[in-house]
């Protein structure tokens, strides 16, 4: 039997899916529903809002590792703030990572991911430099200092528990937990339908970091397709970086969506999204 799901964008715009419901969970923290659609493939919603598909995933799971990780010579220690599906943690370790932790709070998450979305992690989870923690996120880096080369975080849009992974005190816990020339990269939303979550993101990285710069790709099952994530450091600027494609090569990553050319573009922002960052502000986040 199908059944339809979807989300509501913004006022009087709804997103609308017609698939099979696999499973349906509620954890400690959100409802888990795991769908198989007739062209996105498995889709998983946390909450009812598109997190993943196996058909689109490599457009945000490329984008959001790779232009960062591809910029460094060298990727020793990485740190993942949620992405519990896997995907993200399968595109770092490609990067010859000698240890990636991946902090995720809900093992229910991970659990049905690995049974119902295994393309996603691809036996990720079985590698030998991949450490699972089931916990907090933010806590998790509080405690760390002088950690990571790169700490990526892959969580859900800000709202409830996940709105703490925005904050100015977050970003400065995770400046603090990062080596010397480390790098925060996350997913910032929507440059269309969600300018807040998109300039409170701006906002509070410019004021924990040397240097924010958003970039765009394409999801498209996120809300108006178009998607935003930000890269910060105090060091090199992903716009200088050059020496990609054989940095690629080099570790043998092929990319569907990903390219030294499309990295480059990626980072050029159009007047309005310049627009959004010149006045973004730091601002403390809403309570979840
Ligand atoms: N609006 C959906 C934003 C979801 C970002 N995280 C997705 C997790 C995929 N690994």
């Amino acid at each position: 039997m199908s059944s339809q799901f979807g989300e509501k964008i913004a006022d009087g715009v709804f997103s609308r899916y017609e698939g099979k419901l696999l499973t349906s969970e509620r954890s400690d923290f959100q409802k888990i529903d795991v769908y198989d659609h007739p062209f996105f493939g498995r889709v998983l919603t946390l909450d009812d809002l598109i997190q993943t598909t196996t058909r689109d995933e490599f457009t945000y799971h490329e984008m959001l590792v790779h232009p960062a990780l591809a910029s460094r010579d060298r990727v020793e220690r990485v740190l993942i703030i949620g992405g519990g599906d896997g995907g993200t943690l399968r595109h770092v370790l490609m990067h010859g990572a000698s240890e990636v932790v991946m902090c995720e709070i809900d093992d229910a998450v991970i659990r049905l991911c690995r049974e119902l979305l295994p393309s996603l992690s691809d036996g990720a989870f079985d590698d030998p430099r991949a450490r699972v923690v089931i916990g907090d996120g933010a806590a998790f880096v509080a405690d760390h200092e002088d950690a990571f080369d790169a700490i990526i975080v892959d969580g859900s849009d800000p709202v409830g528990p996940a709105v703490v992974l925005f904050s100015e005190d977050f970003y400065a816990a995770c400046r603090r937990a990062l080596r010397d020339g480390g790098v925060f990269i996350s997913q910032t939303g929507s440059p269309i339908f969600q300018t807040d979550e998109f300039q409170m993101a701006y906002g509070n990285l410019s004021a924990s970091f040397g240097a924010c710069e958003p970039y765009l790709s394409f999801v498209p099952t996120y809300p108006g397709t178009l998607w935003s994530y930000m890269a910060a450091t105090d060091g090199a600027q992903l716009r200088a970086s050059s020496g990609i494609e054989a940095r690629l090569r080099a570790r043998g990553i092929e990319c569907r969506l990903y390219s030294e050319e499309v990295h480059h573009g990626a980072l050029a922002l159009p007047p309005f999204v310049k627009e959004l960052c010149e006045t973004a502000r730091p601002v403390p986040v809403p309570r979840g």
